[in-house]
């Protein structure tokens, strides 16, 4: 089971690079390429059919400004795409965000927040658990975590 990551230039890698991290964290295998949908349009054909070739289960998709990345691999593949709106330009991700959530009709993309890079990694991780009892306890064990943690600070409040 794997994740397919494309970005679409090396300026969006250090925000793209949070969905790497929490892809780690959990121990699931991905592999991170920047292909873009404007300037090589084969290269994200090709990745993406080797991808789902390989067993591929989503794929994460960050892109700015007309952000068109996540819409096209959705183009070229039937399984889920979950779309990063990067802030790469002076409208700072709107312009990603509306070019990324807008699909066509039949055409679903799960669009993310702007540079919400961790949270389409986590849906992944959500995607992927679907199949895999293990990683859904992972998954799990998060959520009590982050609720431990959260129930600890207003602890601390009330002190
Ligand atoms: C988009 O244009 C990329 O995803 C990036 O966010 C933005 C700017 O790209 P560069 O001009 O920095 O390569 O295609």
């Amino acid at each position: 089971m794997k994740i397919g990551i494309v970005m679409g230039s090396d300026s969006d890698l250090a925000v793209m690079k949070k969905a790497a991290a929490v892809l780690d964290e959990f121990g699931l295998d991905y592999e991170m390429v920047i292909a873009s949908a404007h300037r090589t349009p084969a290269e994200v054909k090709a990745f993406v059919e080797r991808l789902e070739a390989e067993g591929a289960v989503a794929f994460v998709a960050g892109a700015g400004a007309a952000a068109h990345l996540p819409g096209v691999i959705a183009s070229f593949t039937t399984l889920p795409v979950i779309g990063v709106p990067l802030n790469a330009t002076a409208l700072k991700g709107m312009d990603a965000l509306l070019a990324i959530v807008q699909m066509p009709s039949g055409m679903p993309v799960a669009t993310m927040a702007v540079d919400g890079a961790k949270n389409a990694a986590l849906l992944a991780v959500q995607i992927a658990a679907t199949a895999d009892a293990k990683l859904r306890d992972a998954y799990k064990a998060y959520r009590a975590d982050m609720a431990a943690k959260v129930i600890e600070k207003n602890k601390k409040l009330q002190e």
